[in-house]
């Protein structure tokens, strides 16, 4: 029989590795673990039990909230709350930060940003979805309520970072820094196992992933890129493949195992582009990164950007290194 290693294994085995590490990190991969499978079992019922209907709500950015959205951030929250592993968290789905103080976590060290399930418009028709998560170390002093601060760190500053693909089997990608490891959910046993070690982004890849509907209300510099994709040139594999799913997770996930860029630019109704920097951009850029790749915004790296606001908005370029590079001759003049 094939021999399995857990993600729980996993983790545990290479702790060492992460040099600040007591087991708190742990135990808290091990919360988010939980509101995976928690999220995966619903999701895989949304039609039979409705959770993918419309809720009346909207949430801070104006968007429908479905009512997987609100148990998916539900469920995150709780679990991070239960172990006192986490202070605080902000979340795609509610406008402003939430501590756990009151709970006695102020002697927690961690804080939480995460979109517990991007690309929900897709679950009616039965399109992958994900969640994303990053972490940090609080900026304050443990033992005081968090600040607004600990939340508004450079991505740089990420302890951990990963995502979960709920697709045609449900996987956990995470990285501390020292590589990306992919797990695979295994619904009869109950637990994620690893399938994907040390994931490398191919340098070049011949998928461009952008929502080429918007084409008209792209800057000048991203239209030429997309024609240069098209150009037909044999030494360079073009025309190159347009794959948009239009959930990043499934997007992202598609292009760090086969190669390629993804592109959410500014346009003329999102100026700043759509994704948010710290809870979508960040952790992508941190796995890409790790991963062999890079991921950009317009002028800088993403990881490098200090925050302003919880919420804010990037232009977003993730993907093999040598299509980021190339990318940059377009968007930089
Ligand atoms: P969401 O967090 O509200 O689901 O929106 C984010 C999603 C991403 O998953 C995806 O890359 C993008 O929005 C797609 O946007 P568009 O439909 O404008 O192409
Ligand atoms: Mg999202």
């Amino acid at each position: 029989m094939k021999k399995i290693k857990t993600l729980g294994e996993f983790i545990i085995d290479n702790q060492q590795e992460i040099s600040y590490a007591t087991g708190e990190l742990t135990s808290l991969l091990s919360s988010i673990k939980l509101a995976a499978k928690i999220v995966h079992r619903e999701i895989n019922k949304a039609g039979l039990l409705d959770l993918s209907s419309i809720n009346h709500n909207q949430n801070i950015h104006g968007e429908i909230q479905n009512n997987l959205d609100i148990f998916a951030n539900e469920t995150f929250k709780d679990t991070l709350k239960a172990r006192n592993q986490v202070c605080g968290i902000v979340s795609e789905e509610e406008d402003n930060v939430v501590t756990f103080d009151k709970q006695l976590n102020v002697e927690s060290k961690y804080v939480v940003l995460m979109d517990p399930l991007d690309g929900s418009s897709n679950i009616d028709v039965n399109v992958s979805v994900g969640s994303i998560f990053s972490i940090f170390k609080r900026k304050t002093p443990v033992g005081r309520p968090v600040e607004i601060e600990d939340f508004l760190q450079p991505g740089t500053k990420q302890v951990a970072a990963g995502y979960i693909i709920y697709g045609s089997s449900t996987m956990l990608v995470y990285t501390t820094g020292n590589g990306v490891h992919g797990f695979t959910y295994d619904p009869s046993l109950g637990v994620f196992a690893l399938s994907h070690e040390n994931i490398k982004i191919p340098t070049k890849g011949k998928i461009y992933s952008i929502n080429e509907g918007n084409y008209t209300k792209f800057p000048q510099g991203i239209k030429s890129y997309i024609k240069y994709c098209q150009e037909i040139d044999k030494q360079t594999s073009r025309p190159f493949t347009s794959r948009y799913i239009g959930s990043l997770v499934a997007d992202f996930h598609r292009n760090l195992l086969k190669g390629g860029i993804f592109l959410y630019p500014s346009t003329a109704t999102y100026p700043n582009g759509k994704l948010r920097l710290l809870y979508e951009c960040n952790p992508i850029a941190f796995i890409a990164e790790q991963a062999g790749g890079l991921a950009i915004s317009n002028n800088k790296n993403i990881l490098e950007i200090a925050p302003e606001e919880i919420h804010q908005r990037v232009p977003f370029f993730v993907g093999s290194k040598d299509m980021i590079s190339h990318l940059k001759k377009y968007i930089f003049d």
